[in-house]
């Protein structure tokens, strides 16, 4: 290589003079020189160089294509046995099976005693009393339990029972009080809101004239002083018969024969119970 680019120039230089001598030499009649061609040979080939030091490891290569799939293998051994499963839904009952067979007869009784059916009756009819006082008391309870009035010094009960006068003074004095006796405005207040709130219109209270007609006290006898809560034209003993009285939800109080039966409210010393 380096011995043909130092030829070019001076096959160029060769050739430049040929042309000025050529050009020169025009007009004359062929020159006497003749015109002369270099021909170059190039040079004999060098000794081989050293060996060069190892280069850097090249890239990676790409990814091959994915290789074929392998021969399937050697069946494995049994597994041991897996651990209990959860306990399942408990299932439908079963339809009832058919009535076994009758038993054998059994052995006769021995013989029984005479029959005191007089004593016995008269034990079943008091245990009958028994059971309905029993039954009256839950139902009173009930009743208490559903709701009282109270003022400082009584209690007052709301008895939903439809009885007589007479009857409902039995019923208050078999629990240890009686028919209510409104002898202030707070208590009278009081019952007569008991009244209102429980959507009711009239109720039998504790005062009568069945002592002395005309003359109403409460039902302890104890007579009526100052207050009173008469409704106006009451009382009246319409058709010579109205001996007990009732209380109004407005509060107001009006005499009623004793005979018809309505609810009442019953009164209790907070002193006694
Ligand atoms: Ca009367
Ligand atoms: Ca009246």
């Amino acid at each position: 290589m380096r011995a043909e680019t130092v030829l070019v120039p001076v096959v160029l230089m060769s050739v430049l003079m040929s042309l000025l001598s050529t050009q020169s030499a025009r007009g004359q009649q062929f020159s006497e020189e003749t015109c002369t061609v270099q021909i170059l040979v190039p040079g004999l080939k060098g000794e081989p160089g050293e060996k060069g030091e190892k280069g850097a490891p090249g890239r990676p290569g790409r990814l091959g294509p994915a290789g074929q799939s392998g021969a399937a293998g050697i069946k494995g051994q049994k597994g041991i046995m897996g651990r209990y499963g959860k306990v399942g839904p408990a299932g439908f009952k079963g339809i009832k099976g058919d009535m076994g067979d009758p038993g054998p007869q059994g052995l006769n009784g021995e013989p029984g005693v005479p029959c005191e059916c007089t004593p016995m009756r008269r034990l079943i009819g008091e245990m009958d009393i028994i059971v309905a006082q029993l039954s009256s008391e839950l139902k009173f309870i009930k009743n208490a339990v559903a709701g009282i009035k109270e003022t400082d010094s009584k209690i007052y009960l709301l008895v939903k029972e439809e009885k007589r006068y007479s009857d409902a003074q039995a019923h208050c004095q078999a629990r240890g009080g009686h028919l209510a006796m409104p002898k202030d405005e707070g208590s009278n207040a009081a019952i007569a809101a008991y009244i209102s709130e429980a959507g009711l219109s009239r109720v039998y209270i504790g005062i009568h004239d069945l002592d002395r007609e005309g003359v109403f006290t409460y039902v302890d006898r104890s007579p009526m002083t100052t207050f009173s809560r008469w409704r106006k034209g009451e009382p009246n003993n319409a058709y010579d018969e109205e001996d007990c009285a009732e209380m109004l939800s407005s509060g107001e109080w009006t005499d009623v024969a004793c005979q018809p039966t309505m609810y009442f409210v019953c009164e209790f010393d907070k002193d006694s119970i």
